[in-house]
């Protein structure tokens, strides 16, 4: 199983916080409260905590000492924290687990251990339906309340994953057991096949003779933690990322409509559901059948099932009953942006400001991935934190570029640019007369959330209004799973997009996607133009270009929608001169 480089800040908190509940329950004094503040800072970060601890720089965290910064470091670099192993062990069985339970602390896990005997979050649920719970001291009726309501919660409210992070993972799983010969298809399905900007759990769909040796191979891949159910037909394991992956095994002759079926959305299916009704047919995963004579409609392969409901085909990312089925009745599906449309990154980070590589290092990448060009967009002076450039520096950075395209063979270029940050009043944090000088100008909020959403729609549409800006950068702010767009008037900054002729980003970034799929189909419709920028912090991260394209597929985009699908000439065009 391949390992995950990239630990988000939500994660590493995590763990910050699971430490400070076990340094208390050792009634450590003080400690608790330094691992607690970091947590605190850390999750509430707008940088990766990957990148500052690349730089070397998480002791500048406002909270993070030599010490805790030294754990941290090596969070990021293996996924897990050797100090909180040794903790846990320290600990009696399953209690770890019932402190994931919102509502119990380590105080409380430790008593329901010891007094009852509760190891996991049904023994739990059954301690508190039998009324055994209110006797344990510290413990009363209503505590029982809560803890059954947030054993319910939290059934509901399964915890979901970025796309980013879950799809390697998927697909590593998916060729494991397309090399078995035991297994004919292999398909991801579900939301991850959907590309859904976050995953509940992955879905797998095989077919195969050995149904048998194909559950046993993937019960035990290497990455599985624990077997949820096993059967011939489905196998549900949680991998020691917490995440739950589902394989089932059907027939060749169902597989089409099992994928149909198993891809969903549900939403999407139930739409799908009422047209085989509406002929006396029945759609569900094992085919379309008419019920009158009983006889087998489609099932093999999955456009058939489309075709016979009188529907083109239709890719996974639209399956959301947002239109798609009427659309695919009425011919007029989107000709969706590929994967491989884009001809290059407009927003790129170096070791200039927070990035990790160098300037041609980052262009090296960006030809193995076939790129014609990328826009070098470091942040500017008033971001701090990020080690924005002067205007002095920024210049230096641009004769640098000039020096490198010359050295070129020209047939890559690199494009001159920056990632300025909107001010409290809408300008940016560049004069004018640099600004001028680059080709490519993205300008992006980057603090200050807390405007009224009249003030931060005015700031967007100010720093629009200046001539220089090309792009707004991650339009909503919002990290997914962790922080909520600001609030800000979309539908009006989309016309004075559209009017000023100012590109809206997708940004790829696996916890941004901003916009999302449902904004950029309404900006689309305002008439917004789209750049897609990865927001590559390092040379890998260029790859996150592939989640941005996801989105915009998901928000109905063509290629002709989104400038950097063109040639180096044409997008020149389209940027503001
Ligand atoms: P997730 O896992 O929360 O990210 O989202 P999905 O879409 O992968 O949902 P999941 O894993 O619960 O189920 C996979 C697919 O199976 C779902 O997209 C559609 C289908 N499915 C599941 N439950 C139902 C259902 O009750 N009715 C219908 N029509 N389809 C369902
Ligand atoms: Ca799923
Ligand atoms: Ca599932
Ligand atoms: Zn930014």
């Amino acid at each position: 199983m391949e390992t995950l480089s990239r630990v988000t800040n939500i994660e590493v908190a995590a763990i910050l916080y699971e430490v400070a509940d076990l340094l208390e329950i050792k009634g450590v004094r003080f400690k608790p409260q330094a691992y607690r503040r970091a947590a605190q800072a850390i999750e509430t970060l707008p940088e990766d905590i990957g990148d500052i601890a690349r730089r070397g720089d998480l002791d500048d965290i406002p909270g993070v000492g030599k010490g805790i910064a030294g754990k941290v470091r090596e969070i990021v670099e293996t996924g897990s924290l050797g100090y909180l192993a040794t903790l846990c062990e320290e600990l009696p069985e399953g209690v770890q687990y019932l402190t994931r339970l919102p509502g119990i602390g380590p105080k409380k896990a430790i008593a329901l251990s010891r007094e009852l005997g509760v190891r996991t979050v049904d023994d739990l649920e059954a301690a508190a339906l039998a009324g055994r719970i209110r006797d344990l001291p510290g413990f009363a009726e209503k505590t029982e309340a809560n803890i059954l309501a947030s054993i319910q919660a939290s059934r509901a409210a399964q915890e979901r994953r970025l796309l980013g992070q879950i799809l390697p993972v998927a697909r590593d799983i998916e060729k494991r057991l397309r090399s078995l010969s035991s297994v004919g298809q292999v398909s991801l399905a579900g939301s991850i096949r959907r590309r859904k900007e976050t995953i509940g759990d992955v879905d797998i769909l095989a077919t195969s003779p050995d149904p048998k040796e194909v559950m046993e191979v993937f019960a035990t891949l290497p990455g599985v933690e624990r077997v949820l159910a096993r059967g011939t037909t489905k196998t549900s394991v949680v991998l020691a990322t917490g995440i739950q992956v589902d394989l089932r095994v059907v027939e060749d002759g169902h597989f089409g409509a099992a994928l149909q079926y198993f891809t969903g959305s549900k939403e999407h299916n139930i739409a799908m559901r009422k047209l085989a009704i509406a002929r006396n047919w029945r759609l569900n995963e094992y085919g379309l059948t008419d019920l009158a004579s009983g006889r087998t409609i489609a099932g093999e392969d999955e456009a058939g099932v489309y075709r016979a409901l009188g529907l083109a085909w239709i890719e996974p990312e639209l399956r959301e009953d947002r239109g798609e089925i009427e659309a695919a009745r009425a011919g007029t599906l989107p000709d969706l942006v590929g994967y491989d449309a884009v001809r290059g990154d407009l927003h790129v980070h170096t070791r200039w400001s927070e990035g990790a590589h160098s300037i041609e290092e980052m262009a090296e990448a960006a030809r193995a991935l076939d790129y014609e060009y990328i826009a070098i967009c470091d942040h500017a002076e008033s971001l701090h934190i990020a080690r924005g450039l002067s205007p002095e520096r920024l210049a230096d950075q641009v004769r640098e570029i000039e020096r490198i395209n010359r050295a070129a063979d020209g047939e890559f270029t690199l494009l001159s640019g920056t990632e300025c940050n909107i001010g409290m009043d809408g300008t940016v944090d560049l004069p004018d007369s640099i600004l001028a000088d680059l080709d490519v100008v993205v300008a992006s909020v980057h603090s200050g959330f807390k405007q009224t959403e009249e003030e931060l729609t005015e700031r967007v549409i100010t720093a629009m209004g200046n001539e220089h800006v090309d792009i707004i950068g991650h339009p909503t702010g919002r990290i997914l799973l962790a922080r909520e767009p600001y609030r800000i008037n979309l539908p009006a900054v989309f016309d004075a997009a559209a009017t000023l002729g100012v590109l809206m980003e997708i940004n790829a970034f696996p916890g941004r996607l901003d916009l999302s799929d449902v904004n950029a189909r309404s900006a689309r419709e305002a008439g917004v133009r789209f750049s897609l920028g990865s927001d590559a912090h390092n040379r890998e991260n260029l790859r996150f270009m592939e989640f941005g394209v996801a989105t915009a597929r998901r928000g109905w985009l063509s290629a002709g929608d989104i400038a950097n699908t063109r040639p180096l000439s044409e997008l020149r065009r389209l940027l503001r001169s």
